[in-house]
C-alpha cells in the first residue's frame, strides 16, 4: 500500500482532544453506522492505529470519521476512532467533531442550531449555539442508558476486594464510587488510577458478560469511572474515566456521564428534569441533565442530555505511509 494522507482538524471538548478526519476516510459498507464500524475493524483498523497512536496521535487521542446519514432525515452519521477501538458512542467526542464540523462547513444541518446524528450505538440527537463563526457550546441527547448490574466485585492491585455498579450509557462502565477501599480519586496519581483500572476491567470482563439487548456488537466493559470529590462544591459529582489501554479523560466523559446518570436515576438519586453538574479530573465540566425515561430491553432507562463546549486549534494533513514510515501505524509503549 502506498502512501495515504488524511486531511484532518484538531480540537480538545473541555481538554480532551478530538481529531476529525474531514478528508480521506474509507468508503464503508454497510446499512447504519453499527454495520459499517464492523466493516471499518475489519479492514481499515490501519488508519485507526496510524492517526491516533504515537507518534502522530497520543494515549488520549480521540476522533471521528463524518461519512452521510442512512435516513435522509438525518444530517450526518459518525464513526468513533480512539485509541481503544472503534466505540459506539463517543460524547466528547460529539461535542468536539459537532462544532469541529459547524465551524468549518463540514455539515449543513436542515434546521439551523440542531443536528441529527447516527452514531454505531444509535441516534443522537444535538443542539448547538453558535456566536459568529464560533460554537459556545452543543448538548447532545444521548442514547438510553441504563444501570446494568449492582454490587459486582473484582479483586483490585494495592486496594483490594472493589464494589462496583455497571451502567451503560454508549459504552459499559464499572462504577467505582467511594467505599472503604476507595477513599476517592483525589487520593491517588492518575498513574495509579490507570494501572488499578487496567487490571479491574479485565478481571470484570473475566467473570461477567454485558451485551447490550438491542445490539450485540456493543459488549464487554470498556471503561472504568473512578470517582470521589467535588472541586466546585456546586458541582454534583466528579470522575476520572479510564478508557483504552493508558488514558483518563480529561473531560467528565460524555457517556462516562450518562452512565452515572442512569445509576444514580436508577437508585432514586436524579429525577426527569434533574440537572447533574459532572467535573472531569482536571475541574472541567459538563453539564447533564435527564430528559426523559425509557426502556432498553428489561431495563428502566433514562434519556440523557450531556452539554460542553470544544475549542478548535489545529488543521493537520497527516500522511500515513508504510513504505517509508516504519511507524506509519503507530505504536504503544
Ligand atoms: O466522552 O464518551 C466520552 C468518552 C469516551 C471515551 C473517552 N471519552
Amino acid at each position: 500500500m502506498s502512501s495515504k494522507t488524511f486531511f484532518c482538524i484538531d480540537a480538545h471538548t473541555c481538554g480532551n482532544p478530538v481529531r476529525v478526519v474531514a478528508g480521506g476516510g474509507p468508503i464503508l459498507e454497510g446499512k447504519n453506522m453499527s454495520e459499517k464500524r464492523q466493516h471499518f475493524l475489519r479492514e481499515y483498523d490501519w488508519i485507526r492505529k496510524g492517526l491516533m497512536f504515537e507518534p502522530r496521535g497520543h494515549d488520549m487521542m480521540s476522533g471521528s470519521i463524518l461519512y452521510p446519514p442512512h435516513d435522509p432525515e438525518n444530517d450526518v452519521a459518525v464513526l468513533f476512532i480512539e485509541t481503544s477501538g472503534c466505540l459506539p458512542m463517543c460524547g466528547h467526542g460529539t461535542i468536539g467533531t459537532i462544532t469541529i464540523a459547524i465551524e468549518h462547513g463540514l455539515i449543513r444541518p436542515k434546521t439551523p442550531g440542531i443536528v441529527r446524528m447516527e452514531a454505531p450505538a444509535g441516534l443522537v440527537l444535538i443542539s448547538y449555539v453558535q456566536e459568529g463563526n464560533k460554537v459556545k457550546s452543543v448538548k447532545l441527547v444521548n442514547v438510553p442508558s441504563y444501570l446494568a448490574a449492582e454490587g459486582i466485585e473484582a479483586e483490585c492491585p494495592d486496594l483490594g476486594t472493589l464494589k462496583m455498579d455497571v451502567a451503560y450509557g454508549g459504552n459499559f462502565y464499572a462504577i467505582v464510587d467511594v467505599q472503604e477501599n476507595f477513599p476517592g480519586l483525589e487520593h491517588y496519581k492518575a498513574e495509579q488510577l490507570i494501572g488499578w483500572a487496567r487490571v479491574l476491567r479485565q478481571r470484570i470482563n473475566e467473570k461477567y458478560t454485558f451485551v447490550h439487548p438491542n445490539d450485540p456488537t456493543i459488549n464487554g466493559l470498556s471503561h472504568i469511572e473512578w470517582t470521589g470529590a467535588v472541586i466546585d462544591p456546586t458541582s454534583s459529582a466528579r470522575n476520572a474515566v479510564f478508557y483504552g489501554d493508558k488514558a483518563i479523560d480529561r473531560s467528565p466523559c460524555g457517556t462516562g456521564t450518562s452512565a452515572r446518570m442512569a445509576q444514580w436515576a436508577a437508585q432514586g438519586k436524579l429525577k426527569k428534569g434533574d440537572r447533574f453538574i459532572h467535573e472531569s479530573i482536571i475541574g472541567s465540566k459538563f453539564i447533564g441533565t435527564v430528559e426523559d425515561y425509557a426502556k432498553v430491553g428489561d431495563h428502566d432507562a433514562i434519556i440523557p442530555g450531556v452539554e460542553g463546549w470544544a475549542k478548535v486549534y489545529g488543521l493537520n494533513t497527516i500522511t500515513i505511509d508504510p513504505d517509508d514510515d516504519p511507524y506509519a501505524y503507530g505504536f504503544q509503549v
